[in-house]
Parts: structure tokens; C-alpha cells; sequence
């Protein structure tokens, strides 16, 4: 008999990675997605899964209790990954009560789900750094204080205490993942790096003018979401439930992926001016090829974030392994792609 997972949010990136990775290893996945009136299914096609005999696909929102319960009872899965949420920091200062209602009371409901139709199911909740947001401590672990600053980090920071609330309540094996930020090919591109190596490498193809951004000293502690994926499923395999960081130990700004990325697309920049005149110029061509927009500042910004993830890797044997070079290359060589076949998602 192979084993049942659910994966809520597949249609996101790490819903993808991790759908791909349950089939390799034999799991039955039933993956949620949710009604839109145009259902968007690039990142499984592009990893091939999607017609997997072993991939079911479930019509599904997170706001709705009922049909929380009726997706355990139906998929009588062994383990409940849940990655679907309103998960752009941007958007729910736009949006604050949908991001409750969605990332924060969603996971109540899953939770609920679980407690009334079997406890026993194992539960993965994907928390976040943005939940350290204005930090106490660097690098940061699981035990340093939580202090966010988006509603979005505050959404996140009530699923992440729920489900340590159910496991000390009910017994029920809720894990936390305090994921740093994992970026990938398939990475939405409205986060920064994909929208980075997105448009440069549309700049180097002449489809695109100027890259505009804002906050460029933001620095963040980016990984590969595919082994960021494997650390979930290790995370439910463990003896006992726990909350575990799961991160790189490496910060750099968002200055230095934008010369990176044109860096990997064989253009050299040079950055010019401070504050929101500050902008990069392609020092071949003279041309400037990044510049701020205002509009993409935050109320409140989440400086930097660092995190150790050592408790993964003694207790899980989790480490990341691709550098930042790597995986900024790797996407820019897959939008390269994409652009030059003239499409990108
Ligand atoms: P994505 O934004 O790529 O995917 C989010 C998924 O949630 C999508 O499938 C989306 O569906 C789905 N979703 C949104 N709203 C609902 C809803 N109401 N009901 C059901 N599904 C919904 O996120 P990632 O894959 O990058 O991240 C996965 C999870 O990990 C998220 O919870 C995120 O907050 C968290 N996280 C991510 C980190 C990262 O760096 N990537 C770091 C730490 C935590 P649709 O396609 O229809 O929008
Ligand atoms: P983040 O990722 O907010 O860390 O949340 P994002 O890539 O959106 O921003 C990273 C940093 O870059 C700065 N920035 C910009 N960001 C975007 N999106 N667009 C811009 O034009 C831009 N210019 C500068 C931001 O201000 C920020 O400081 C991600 C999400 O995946 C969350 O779901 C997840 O929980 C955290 O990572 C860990």
C-alpha cells in the first residue's frame, strides 16, 4: 500500500518541488489547487508530473473548514504538507485580512481537520524567517524571538503557534519549518530574484529597458527551494514533532543579486547615485539598466535575516548545498530560456 500525502498549495513553487519529490520516493499525492478562471498549472508541467498516475488534483481553498475536513477524509493521507498561502510579504499590507483569513486561519483548519478525522496524520506547517522580521538576534534560530513586521509575518506567526499549541494539546505531530527565503526557476515573479533574473535576462535579449526595484539594501539569506522541500518531508520522518530553521548561514543584499544575475547574463554594471536616485548602468553600452521605483518600498521593511540551520543538520542531516552563485545562474539561464522561446511565466 503506498502512502497518502496531502500537499496544499501545488500550484506554487514549493507545492511543485515537493509533489515531485513524494512521487520519486512512492507517495500517493493529492495536491490542492484552488478554482481561478484560469487554473495554472506551469510549474508541474514544467517539472513533467503532471500526469503522474500517482498525482491527484483537488479543487480546494484554505478559508474553508468544510472542505478542509472533506480533503482528510477523502485523501486518507499519512502526512498533511501545507504550503498554500497568501505568501507575498508586498501584498498583504494591501490585503491584511485576507492574509489572516488565508495564511493565518487556514492552517487552524487543517489543524482541525486533522484533530476531528485523525490525529494521527502527521502535519508540516511552512513558516518563515519573515516571522523574526525586525530581528533580536543574528543569526537567527528557533528560539530567537519572534518579532514581525508585515501582516503577512503576523498571519504566519498565529499558524506557527497553533500548530505547537495542537501538539501540546492533542498530541498531534505538528512540525514547524522556519524556512528562509528558497528561490528557484520556479519561483512567482514578483519575489525579487526571479523578477531580477526575469527581466535581465529580457534586458539582454532587447525585451526590456530598465529593471525597477526598490529597497536594495534589504539583504536576505536566499537558498534552493528544491532541497529546501527535501528538509519538510525529513522534518515529518523525525521520532518526534519539532520546529526546525532551515537556512543557509549567508545574507547578501538585494544590490548584490541584481549584479549577480547581470553578472551571469554577461553584463557588467556599475551602480551610481544613493537612496531613490541610485540606479546601474550596463558599463558596455552606457545605458541604465536598474533604477528605483518608490512603489516597491514597504511600510515596514525586514532589514536582514540570517539563518543557522545546525539543529537540521544534526537531527535531520539536512544541509543546503547549491551557493547563491549557483542558483542565481541557474535561474537566469532558465529565463534566458524561456524569453528566448518567447514565453515566461
Ligand atoms: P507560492 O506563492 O509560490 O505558492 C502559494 C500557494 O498557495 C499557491 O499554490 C497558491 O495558489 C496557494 N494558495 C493561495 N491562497 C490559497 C487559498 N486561499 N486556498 C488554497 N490555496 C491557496 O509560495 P511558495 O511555494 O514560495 O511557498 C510555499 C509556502 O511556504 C507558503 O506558505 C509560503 O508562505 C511559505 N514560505 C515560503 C518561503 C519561500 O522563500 N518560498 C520561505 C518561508 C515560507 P494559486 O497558485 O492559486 O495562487
Ligand atoms: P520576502 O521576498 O519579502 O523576503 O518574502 P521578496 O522577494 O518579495 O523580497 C525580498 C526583499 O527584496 C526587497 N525588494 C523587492 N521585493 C520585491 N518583491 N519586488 C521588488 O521590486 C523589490 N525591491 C526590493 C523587498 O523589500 C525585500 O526586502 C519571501 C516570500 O517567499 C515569503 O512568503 C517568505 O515567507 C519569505 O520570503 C521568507
Amino acid at each position: 500500500m503506498k502512502k497518502h500525502a496531502v500537499v496544499t498549495g501545488i500550484t506554487g513553487q514549493d507545492g511543485a518541488y515537493l509533489a515531485e519529490l513524494l512521487l520519486a520516493k512512492g507517495y500517493v499525492v493529492y495536491g490542492t489547487y484552488r478554482r481561478t478562471s484560469s487554473v495554472n498549472f506551469w510549474r508541474i508541467e514544467e517539472l513533467g508530473i503532471q500526469n503522474n498516475p500517482d498525482l491527484h488534483l483537488v479543487e480546494y481553498d484554505l478559508t474553508d473548514l468544510g472542505s478542509s475536513i472533506e480533503l482528510i477524509r477523502q485523501a486518507e493521507p499519512v502526512e498533511v504538507y501545507n504550503l498554500a498561502a497568501q505568501s507575498f510579504v508586498g501584498v498583504s499590507f494591501n490585503q491584511p485580512v485576507a492574509t489572516a483569513q488565508i495564511t493565518g486561519v487556514g492552517a487552524l483548519h487543517l489543524l482541525e481537520a486533522i484533530r476531528l478525522v485523525n490525529p494521527k496524520i502527521r502535519f508540516y506547517q511552512a513558516s518563515t524567517s519573515e516571522m523574526f522580521g525586525k530581528v533580536q538576534a543574528i543569526p537567527q534560530v528557533e528560539d530567537t524571538p519572534f518579532y514581525p513586521r508585515s501582516p503577512y509575518g503576523v498571519a504566519k506567526l498565529y499558524a506557527h503557534w497553533m500548530t505547537i499549541n495542537y501538539r501540546e494539546s492533542y498530541d498531534i505531530f505538528g512540525c514547524s519549518g522556519i524556512l528562509f527565503n528558497h528561490e528557484s526557476p520556479l519561483r512567482g515573479r514578483e519575489f525579487v530574484t526571479r523578477k531580477i533574473t526575469d527581466s535581465v535576462a529580457k534586458i539582454k535579449l532587447g525585451k526590456l529597458d530598465t529593471l525597477e526595484l526598490g529597497n536594495l539594501d534589504a539583504k536576505r539569506d536566499w537558498g534552493f527551494a528544491k532541497e529546501y522541500v527535501e528538509g519538510m518531508w525529513r522534518m515529518l520522518q523525525a521520532d518526534a514533532p519539532d520546529t526546525y530553521v532551515l537556512a543557509t548561514n549567508r545574507t547578501e543584499t538585494v544590490r548584490d543579486f541584481v549584479s549577480m544575475a547581470f553578472k551571469g547574463a554577461g553584463i557588467a554594471v556599475d551602480f551610481n547615485g544613493s537612496g531613490e536616485g541610485e540606479s546601474a548602468v550596463d558599463t558596455a553600452t552606457g545605458k541604465t539598466v536598474m533604477r528605483i521605483n518608490p512603489k516597491f518600498h514597504r511600510p515596514s521593511e525586514v532589514e536582514l535575516l540570517i539563518g543557522n540551520p545546525a539543529k537540521a543538520k544534526t537531527q535531520l542531516g539536512w544541509e543546503p548545498k547549491t551557493t547563491l552563485e549557483e542558483l542565481c545562474q541557474m535561474m537566469v539561464e532558465a529565463d534566458l530560456r524561456r524569453n528566448r522561446q518567447g514565453f515566461s511565466f
